[in-house]
C-alpha cells in the first residue's frame, strides 16, 4: 500500500516548517551515471503536459479500469476476459536506449538493497513533504516473498551504463473476495520512479509490464491503493493516528497542542497503562496457525470485500516477520510484525497485528530524523458473537486434506489462463467461512459487543506497541476501526487513501468515512448510493502494507 499522506495527530494546524528532499539531503546531487538520465528521458515520447490538461488521464483511459463515465448499473465483473498466453505480448515493452528491465531477486542482499535505497530516497511523500515512508529492508523481503510469489512481478529498470536501479513496482498474488466472486488477483505496490526521471511518463510502462508478466501467470485482475484520485476509486478510507511519544511527534511537527490546552495536559491525554490487560492475551505461535486462520476467514467473510487467507498465507503474515531473537535483548532484529492471540480455556478467540513502517523526518530543523509508526494491521474475534448472529458451524468440517477448487483444475489439466476465479481455499479452509453474518446486517447488541471487545483488544495492542517504542499507531477508517478509534483516541489525519481494482467493475464499497464534514463527496459509495453514512464501520476488510 503507498498513499500519500500527511500525518497528524490532531487536525489542528502544525505550525510545522516543511523541508525539501533536496535541504535533507536525501538526494543532494545527482548520483553518478544519473547525470545524463535527464536528457535520456526527455527522448521519451513524453506526453507528460498534455495529458495533465483538463485531467484527461491518456494513460488511464486506456486501461481496464472503472471508468468516471461508467454506468453505475453495470453488472459487478471483468472488463476484458481471460486472454491465452499466446495473445499476451511475449516481450517485454520497448524502453529508451541505456534503460533496462530487469527481474529483481530480493533473496539477493545486494538487490534487496537497492530496491530498500530507491524507496528510501524517492517514495512515498506526504503533500508537503514532511515525512517519507522508510521501508525496511526485511520488510520488503517479508512484503514480496508472500506464499505463491511470481519472482517475474517484482520489476525493476536499470539504467545500463552505471546500473544502476532507478525504478520498480511489485506485485504479490492475493485471493480478493468482492460481494460473492472470488478472483485470484495480484496486489500492486512500491510503484517508484527515481525523482530525476519523473513526470516522462515512465509510470505508465512500469505498469504495463508487470500487467503483462502478470497476464503471461494466468492473472487478469489487480488492487491496488493510492493517496490521489484516478479512474476510479471504488473505496476511499481516510488515515486516524493514536499518539504514543506525545513529546516527540510534537517535536517532529507531526501533531500540535489542541487550541486551549496546554502542552502537558496534551501529553498526559495519552498516556496508557504499562501492562495488558485482557487475560490470555500473548504473542501468536506456529501453533496458533490453523486457529487464527479459522478466525481471521470468518471475521473477514463479515465484509463487502477481503483478502482470503490460506493458513500458508497466514503463517507467513503473523509469524514470517517477527524478525530475529536477540539473546536477552529486549526486542526482535528486523521485526515488521506484531502478532498476539488472546487464548481462553485453550480456545483462540481473537487476534490482532501490527506492523512497523518507520517515516524519514525530511525536516532539518528537528533532531530525530526516523518516526517510528506502527499500522494497525489484520484482527479478528469471536468473542462478541453469540446466538443468532454466531452463525452455524459447519455440521463435518471437510477434512483438511481435500483440493482447494484450483488445485483440483490443476489437476483436470484446466489451462492457467482459465483458472483465475477458482479460489485456492481448501474446502476446509473455505468451510470457515460459513454462516458469517455481513457487517451490515449485524444487530445493534452485536456491534456493541464488538465494540467492547475490540477497544479493549486494541487498547492492549496500543500497550504493546508503546512497550515496542513506536510513537505513533495508525490506522485506516477501514474493517471495524470506527467501532473504537475515538474512544481510543485515534485522531483523524490529513491523508485519504483510494482503493482501486484492475479489470473489474464493482459497485463502490464503503471506506469508513463520511460522518465528518471534512469527507463529504470524498467516499464513492456514498456518491452512489447517497444516505446517512454508517456510523459502525466500512464495508472494506483490506489492508495493504
Ligand atoms: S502507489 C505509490 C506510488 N508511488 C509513489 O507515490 C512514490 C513517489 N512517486 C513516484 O515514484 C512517481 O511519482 C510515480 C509516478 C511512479 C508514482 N498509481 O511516469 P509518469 C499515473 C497509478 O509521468 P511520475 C502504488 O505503489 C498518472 O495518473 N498511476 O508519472 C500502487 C499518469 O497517468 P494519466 C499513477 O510521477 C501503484 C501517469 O501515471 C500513479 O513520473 C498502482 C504519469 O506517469 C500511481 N501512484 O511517476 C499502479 N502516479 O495521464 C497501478 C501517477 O492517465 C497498478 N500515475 O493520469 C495497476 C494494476 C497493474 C497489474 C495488473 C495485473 C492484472
Amino acid at each position: 500500500m503507498a498513499p500519500t499522506r500527511k500525518e497528524r495527530a490532531e487536525a489542528s494546524a502544525t505550525g510545522h516548517t516543511t523541508g525539501s528532499a533536496e535541504a535533507a539531503g536525501a538526494d543532494a546531487a545527482p548520483p553518478a551515471g544519473l547525470r545524463n538520465l535527464a536528457k535520456l528521458m526527455a527522448m521519451l515520447p513524453s506526453d507528460a503536459a498534455a495529458a495533465k490538461r483538463g485531467g484527461e488521464h491518456k494513460f488511464w483511459k486506456t486501461q481496464p479500469v472503472m471508468q468516471p463515465e461508467d454506468n453505475p448499473q453495470l453488472a459487478p465483473g471483468p472488463i476484458h476476459a481471460n486472454t491465452p498466453p499466446e495473445k499476451v505480448r511475449a516481450e517485454p515493452l520497448p524502453l529508451p536506449a541505456d534503460f533496462a528491465w530487469v527481474t529483481v531477486d530480493l533473496d539477493d542482499a545486494a538487490q534487496l538493497q537497492e530496491v530498500h535505497d530507491l524507496l528510501t530516497a524517492n517514495y512515498v511523500e506526504d503533500d508537503d513533504a514532511t515525512m517519507r515512508f522508510k521501508y525496511s529492508a526485511e520488510f520488503l523481503h517479508w512484503a514480496l516473498r508472500h506464499p505463491g510469489f511470481d519472482k517475474s512481478w517484482h520489476v525493476g529498470v536499470r539504467v545500463v551504463s552505471t546500473q544502476k536501479l532507478v525504478a520498480f513496482i511489485a506485485g504479490i498474488p492475493h485471493e480478493l473476495r468482492v460481494g460473492e466472486l472470488s478472483l485470484h488477483s495480484t496486489e500492486i505496490n512500491f510503484l517508484c520512479v527515481h525523482k530525476r526521471l519523473r513526470s516522462k511518463r515512465l509510470a505508465p510502462v512500469l505498469i504495463k509490464e508487470v500487467t503483462r508478466r502478470c497476464n503471461l501467470a494466468g492473472v487478469f485482475q489487480a488492487i491496488y491503493t493510492v493517496g490521489s484520485v484516478l479512474p476510479t476509486p471504488m473505496s476511499c478510507a481516510r488515515y486516524y493516528h493514536r499518539t504514543l511519544n506525545a513529546q516527540k511527534l510534537l517535536e517532529t511537527g507531526f501533531s500540535s497542542v489542541p487550541l486551549g490546552m496546554d502542552r502537558d495536559a496534551h501529553i498526559a491525554r495519552f498516556e496508557l497503562p504499562s501492562a495488558t490487560q485482557l487475560p490470555g492475551l500473548r504473542e501468536m505461535t506456529a501453533d496458533d496457525v490453523a486457529a487464527v486462520g479459522h478466525l481471521l476467514r470468518r471475521y473477514l467473510r463479515r465484509f463487502d470485500m477481503a483478502p482470503q487467507f490460506t493458513d500458508e498465507e497466514v503463517a507467513h503474515l503473523f509469524l514470517s516477520g517477527r524478525g530475529q531473537d536477540t539473546n536477552g535483548v529486549p526486542g526482535r532484529r528486523g521485526q515488521v510484525t506484531w502478532t498476539y492471540v488472546v487464548e481462553c480455556d485453550g480456545r483462540i478467540t481473537d487476534m490482532a497485528s501490527f506492523y512497523s513502517l518507520p517515516s524519514t523526518v525530511l525536516d532539518g530543523s528537528t533532531e530525530h530524523s526516523t518516526l517510528e509508526a506502527a499500522y494497525l494491521f489484520y484482527y479478528a474475534t469471536d468473542a462478541a458473537w453469540a446466538g443468532a448472529d454466531a452463525g452455524a458451524p459447519p455440521v463435518a468440517p471437510p477434512p483438511r486434506t481435500d483440493l482447494s477448487p484450483y488445485a483440483a483444475a490443476v489437476n483436470a489439466g484446466v489451462p492457467l489462463w482459465q483458472r483465475s476465479a477458482l479460489s485456492r481455499l481448501t474446502p476446509a479452509e473455505a468451510a470457515d467461512e460459513a454462516g458469517a453474518t455481513s457487517w451490515r446486517e449485524e444487530s445493534l447488541q452485536t456491534k456493541a459487543r464488538l465494540k467492547t471487545r475490540l477497544t479493549a483488544l486494541m487498547q492492549d495492542m496500543l500497550v504493546l506497541a508503546k512497550q515496542s517504542k513506536f510513537d505513533v499507531v495508525n490506522c485506516l477508517t477501514v474493517m471495524d476501526n470506527a467501532l473504537f478509534a475515538a474512544d481510543l483516541k485515534f485522531g483523524p489525519g490529513d491523508g485519504f487513501l483510494r482503493f482501486y481494482l484492475f479489470n473489474w467493475r464493482t459497485e463502490p464499497i464503503p471506506g469508513g468515512i463520511g460522518a465528518r464534514a471534512d469527507e463529504q463527496g470524498l467516499d464513492p459509495a456514498a456518491e452512489m448510493s447517497p444516505g446517512p453514512p454508517s456510523v459502525y464501520g466500512a464495508g472494506n476488510g483490506i489492508v495493504m502494507v
